[in-house]
């Protein structure tokens, strides 16, 4: 394939762009790019006339300081071999035509010797649009022959739980949430995840409507809830099954609803019985008092509505919180009314989207046990993985159990390859580095997973250095390799069509931008459905039945011991996505801890440097009092990178890989931890 990256807009002038932004963000803003010979200078919100209405006006800060990630000193500008030591960072620069060279040669090589299963493609692709991953990519590895990978480091629980209850439905349109007598924020903090939602929540609350927060900290938006639940990390399940059982206790259950339109309803309710507001208190350490004050202002409050978020699924019981969150529309009867129901992903609005490369049937890696994977770990399943080749993730950075992964990636009979935009930590550990364009140099389309859009991604800046898209590279690998078909797309307007389908690439060159079939903003159970084959909500389906080992809705207790007695969790900050835009962050980041676990520890502000540990590994970093932690609750970043602690090490380093009780997703906030002093 002969993609050539496309002709950047003309170098000299100052000129004005519009585009939209494909970080992994629910908002996907629609953005108005200033450039000036070739060089971004400015980013903003595109204006109400073109931009999707979620955009409202404004994007973060983040993305408003893009060129700091643009043209920083951390850019990779060619491709670059190895010549120190793995993690050291040595690399002397190569042509791109060497460097495509070697990757067959060692591809080849290895299928040769061990089988194509040797070889194990790395990406999650949550900052890539439609274009950037899964397409020539998929081209690429799937005809090879080699290994598969789950991606299972976010959303894997949740999609498993919202297919298995509504086979995927559309959920509440954010913008509607101005309309609910009540907006039950479960698990996510829109403050730093999803910044458009909080005005539009402020407005609701000017209405007369209620907020209600469920989450371990007080975060922004919690400080200015009516209610804030404080539960323990991973038992929302008995929260939300305390919640079922009194709605069926009190006959408050829509049991015309649930006639016409649900299955598994004596079975949930069966499972819901012995979490009454006393046991479900106990457990979760939210006051009875509380959990039933939540329940009277659900079960009168029509429209409300639950925003269900991620922080929900990252624990051994995720799945199942999951499925008993988004059951409790259903059985407290809130569809059918706009701005009642439930949002999680919202990627559902759109069906039919993205290239199917068929599965060549190889062995399937959960990205969660990469490191038991890269290292004899674990007995592996197939050959030794040889070549591993990363792109669109920086797996050093946010896999669990960090140590193993490193461990793994500093094998010297490992040949690495990491295409990326900047020099991560993963990059570090490469034979080869491949530098990447971002998403202002070449194109792409984004679709968002709150903001029901789909819309162009062009390319408006010029790629700094010998940057190339994901298209031009996986494309020319393939050729390479001789695995391109004649019918397979060549240029990105092909593949734009075999992405899109031809009806919905013409509205999108026509109008800029596509909304779903469904309307802009629908109506649960009024304008779409559970894709589910007979239409109807399964609230206890047999496929997540078998999947989960005890069992759907079972609760399993509190993984950690005596040694290891505060929990840490690792949510998303505003400053970064994921480890994205990490190498910005000024300074060293510190642990979080409530002010009276630091006093048992003889953590004064004057002992300011820790060691948090479990049987994992360790962080050492500086601590910070936070009264906003529920005591027994500790805090470090998501993403954080090498140069963030003392230590090179960040919250995946404490973090296990076990697995979710359904959808074999991460459990990073299942990491249980102890914290001492270090001495200055
Ligand atoms: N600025 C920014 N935006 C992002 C990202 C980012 O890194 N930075 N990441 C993007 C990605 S990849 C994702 S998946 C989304 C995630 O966005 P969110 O859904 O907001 O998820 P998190 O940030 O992981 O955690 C949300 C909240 O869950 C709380 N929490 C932790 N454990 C539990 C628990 O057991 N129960 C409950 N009820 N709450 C808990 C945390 O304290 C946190 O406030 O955001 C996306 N947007
Ligand atoms: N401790 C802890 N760790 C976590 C989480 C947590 O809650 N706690 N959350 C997890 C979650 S929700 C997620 S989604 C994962 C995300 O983890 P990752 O998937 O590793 O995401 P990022 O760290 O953003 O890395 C994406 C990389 O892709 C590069 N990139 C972007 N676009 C392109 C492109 O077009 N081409 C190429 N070649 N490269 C590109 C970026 O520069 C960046 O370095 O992290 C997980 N890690
Ligand atoms: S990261 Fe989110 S808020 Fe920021 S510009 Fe992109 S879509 Fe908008
Ligand atoms: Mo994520």
């Amino acid at each position: 394939m002969t993609i050539a990256d496309p002709a950047p807009p003309a170098t000299g002038d100052a000129a004005i762009h519009h585009t939209a932004c494909t970080l992994d963000c629910p908002d996907s803003c629609s953005l108005e790019v200033e450039v000036e010979h070739g060089r971004v200078t400015r980013v903003r919100a595109a204006p109400p006339e073109i931009a999707h209405p979620l955009t409202s006006g404004f994007i973060c800060s983040k993305v408003g300081r893009i060129s700091r990630h643009l043209y920083g000193e951390d850019r990779l500008l060619h491709p670059a071999v190895r010549t120190g030591v793995k993690g050291d960072g040595g690399f002397r620069p190569v042509s791109w035509d060497d460097a495509l060279g070697l990757i067959v040669q060692r591809m080849m090589e290895a299928k040769a010797t061990f089988g194509g299963e040797s070889i194990l493609p790395l990406s999650y692709g949550g900052s890539n649009g439609l274009l950037t991953q899964d397409t020539a990519d998929a081209i690429l590895f799937r005809r090879f022959g080699a290994s598969q990978l789950a991606r299972t480091v976010c959303a894997a629980p949740s999609t498993a739980a919202a297919l298995g209850l509504y086979g995927k439905m559309a959920g509440v349109a954010l913008e509607d949430y101005e309309h609910a007598s009540l907006a039950i924020v479960w698990g996510a903090n829109p403050s730093s995840t999803g910044i458009h939602l909080v005005p539009i929540l402020r407005a609701a609350r000017a209405r007369g409507g209620k907020l209600v927060v469920v989450d371990p900290r007080r975060t922004p938006l919690a400080k200015q809830a009516d209610l804030h639940l404080q539960p323990r990390p991973g038992t929302d399940l008995c929260l939300a099954l305390a919640l079922h059982r009194e709605f069926f206790r009190r006959g408050d259950a829509d049991l015309e609803f649930l006639a016409e339109h649900a299955t598994g309803v004596d079975e949930l309710r069966r499972r819901a019985e012995p979490w009454t507001f006393e046991r479900a208190a106990e457990v979760t350490g939210v006051p009875a008092p509380d959990i039933a004050r939540c329940y009277d202002w659900y079960s009168g409050a029509s429209p409300a509505v639950i925003r269900c978020g991620w922080g929900v699924e990252r624990n051994r019981n995720g799945g199942s919180a999951v499925a008993a969150v988004l059951a409790l529309p259903a059985v407290a009867g809130k569809f059918k009314v706009r701005a009642g129901g439930y949002t999680m992903s919202n990627g559902a609005a759109f069906r039919n989207v993205g290239w199917r490369e068929p599965s060549p049937g190889t062995r399937i890696v959960n990205m969660n046990h990469v490191g038991r994977e890269l290292t004899d770990a674990d007995p592996i399943q197939g050959p030794p993985i040889r070549v591993l080749f990363v792109y669109n993730a920086n797996p050093l950075a946010t896999l669990p159990n960090q140590e193993l992964v490193r461990r793994g990636l500093a094998r010297e009979d490992l040949f690495t390859v990491v295409f990326d935009q900047v020099m991560t930590d993963t990059a570090a550990y490469a034979d080869l580095v491949l530098p990447a364009t971002t998403f202002l140099e070449h194109d792409d389309l984004a679709m968002g997973y709150g903001a029901m859009v789909l819309h162009d991604t062009k390319p408006v800046a010029q790629p700094v250095g010998e940057a190339r898209s994901n298209l031009r590279v996986f494309g020319e690998l393939a050729d390479r390799l001789g695995l391109l078909r004649n019918d397979d797309p060549r240029s990105e307007p092909e593949w734009r069509q075999a992405v899109l389908g031809g009806e919905r690439q013409r509205r999108l060159a026509e109008e800029g931008l596509v909304l779903p079939e469904t309307g802009r903003r629908p109506i649960q159970f009024v304008d779409v459905f559970p894709h589910t084959a007979d239409r109807k909500v399964h609230l206890c389906p047999p496929s997540l039945e078998t999947e989960s080992a005890r069992g759907l809705y079972a609760f399993h207790s509190e993984p950690g011991d005596g040694r290891y007695p505060l929990a840490l969790i690792s949510p998303s900050v505003p400053q970064t996505v994921s480890s994205t835009f990490g190498q910005l962050r000024p300074g060293q980041v510190p642990l979080e801890m409530h002010p009276d676990d630091a006093a048992a520890r003889g953590l004064g502000r004057d002992k300011p440097r820790v060691r948090v540990f479990n049987d994992y590994g360790e962080v050492r970093c500086r601590v910070r009092h936070n009264a906003d932690l529920k005591p027994g609750v500790v805090l470090l970043p998501k993403g954080v990178w090498a140069r963030s602690t003392e230590s090179g090490t960040n919250a995946c380093a404490l973090a296990p890989d076990t697995l979710t009780d359904i959808g074999a997703g991460a459990c990073f906030n299942d990491a249980r931890v102890q914290v001492e002093a270090l001495a200055d």
